[in-house]
């Protein structure tokens, strides 16, 4: 490959020259490090409309390559006491991929045993420097947690925007997997929400370190009012901040979701009733450890992150419960080095059927829970998985659950 110097604008719109190397990878030279994506044997069948119904096939993602992203606009670390103080980024340390990857295998296995196929996506070389003709980025992030990429609902595979510039590319690691699937399954649907650009103008100029001095009332009154990170230029949305229930997907307005993305998931599921939410936390990102539908009639949900009494009181006209999650067993101040995400990663959870749930295995508080609501609870260590970027089902995506298409919510109730 031949290194070419290149002008190019940085964040900021100022003209760099950078060295790339113009070529392209063979597949051997990509993979010599990097496990390949891995495919399970059976009929693909692409097909899943709820959180909760049996599962049957299921991808679950890896920790291999991983790395603190570089500073982007939409997210700075700062993690100094890691080794990664604010503007340095690079691999996560070997350790806790190895560690990481042990838990994902781990997991991979129990789901194998109780009959469940598995795939696992290819790694990148996420230290690469990427860019778009509006933006160089300095680094990708990983392939875990797929559950922020990809959105299934029925037969279709949908990739999401996403709206961090380090995880622009991050649907490559998926391909070779939907690929397949969509050469064994004629009845698979796959689409892909237009590409963003990205640009300066898709987040609020200065908005962390605004946000950041904030006291928490004011951030919370900015959550309430959705003025957040990101502007509506264009839409975006992780595939995270929507939960299935079937007819219904709720979706969250986050700092990874706009309201355009979710004008946008309206026009793309016409049949589905689509609901905009917002819970009271200061740090919405990803609706997964907040609202979490474990079978039809029950849904959990967080108590450090009230849902608006309208959205309790349509629930409860359709007869469902609205159950407390019960207190996490870490805290802000025990969290697992480099990560971003919060303690009630313990809400997490991935179903099995609507009978039973996979939950982290110190999380003993929402383990005595689920019995007293009649589940089966399957143990599972996690914690070490948490730093690259979730709990059980932020690292999964089910790709095929028995059932169809149902309306759990038949009555209508106030915006809802
Ligand atoms: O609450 O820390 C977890 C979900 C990440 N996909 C949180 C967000």
């Amino acid at each position: 490959m031949q290194p070419v110097n290149r002008t190019v604008m940085d964040s900021r719109m100022e003209a760099v020259t950078m060295t790339y190397d113009i070529g392209t990878l063979s597949t051997s030279q990509l993979t010599q490090t990097q496990p390949r994506e891995t495919i399970s044997k059976g009929v693909t069948k692409i097909n899943s409309w709820n959180e909760w119904d049996p599962l049957k096939h299921v991808i679950v993602g890896r920790a291999d390559g991983a790395v603190v992203q570089a500073p982007e606009i939409a997210v700075q670390r700062d993690w100094p006491e890691h080794g990664f103080p604010r503007g340095s980024y690079g691999p996560m340390p070997q350790h806790m991929v190895d560690a990481a990857n042990e838990q994902l295998d781990n997991l991979a296995a129990i789901l194998q045993k109780r009959g469940v196929r598995v795939d696992r996506p290819a790694p990148l070389d996420f230290s690469q420097t990427v860019m778009t003709p509006d933006w160089v980025q300095e680094s990708m992030f990983g392939c875990m947690p797929p559950r922020d990429v990809l959105l299934v609902i029925g037969n279709e595979i949908l990739e999401a925007t996403m709206s961090f510039r380090s995880r622009w590319f991050e649907y490559l690691c998926y391909r070779p997997l939907v690929e397949h699937y969509f050469a064994e399954d004629r009845d698979m649907k796959w689409e892909a929400a237009p590409k963003p650009r990205l640009t300066e103008r898709s987040y609020k100029p200065g908005f962390w370190e605004e946000y950041g001095s904030l006291p928490i009332d004011e951030r919370l009154n900015k959550v309430r009012q959705n003025d957040l990170l990101l502007t509506e230029t264009e839409p975006l949305f992780d595939a995270a901040d929507i939960s299935r229930f079937g007819k219904d997907l709720f979706v969250q307005l986050s700092m990874v979701t706009n309201r355009s993305g979710v004008k946008w998931l309206r026009k793309h599921f016409p049949d589905h009733r689509i609901h905009e939410v917002i819970f009271d936390e200061d740090g919405p990102f990803h609706i997964d450890a907040t609202w979490v539908p474990l079978r039809p009639g029950l849904v959990l949900h967080n108590g450090e992150r009230t849902a608006s009494p309208e959205l309790i009181k349509f629930f409860h006209k359709n007869d469902w419960d609205v159950i407390e999650g019960a207190q996490p067993t870490r805290n802000k101040e025990n969290l697992p080095a480099l990560c971003f995400c919060s303690q009630w990663l313990s809400m997490n959870m991935l179903s099995l059927d609507p009978n039973t749930v996979f939950v982290e295995q110190s999380e003993t508080a929402q383990m005595e829970l689920l019995y007293h609501l009649g589940f089966e609870v399957i143990p599972v260590p996690f914690w070490d998985v948490a730093p690259f970027g979730g709990g059980l089902h932020c690292s999964t995506i089910d790709l095929l659950r028995e059932g169809g298409l149902e309306d759990y919510f038949p009555a209508r109730c106030g915006i809802f």
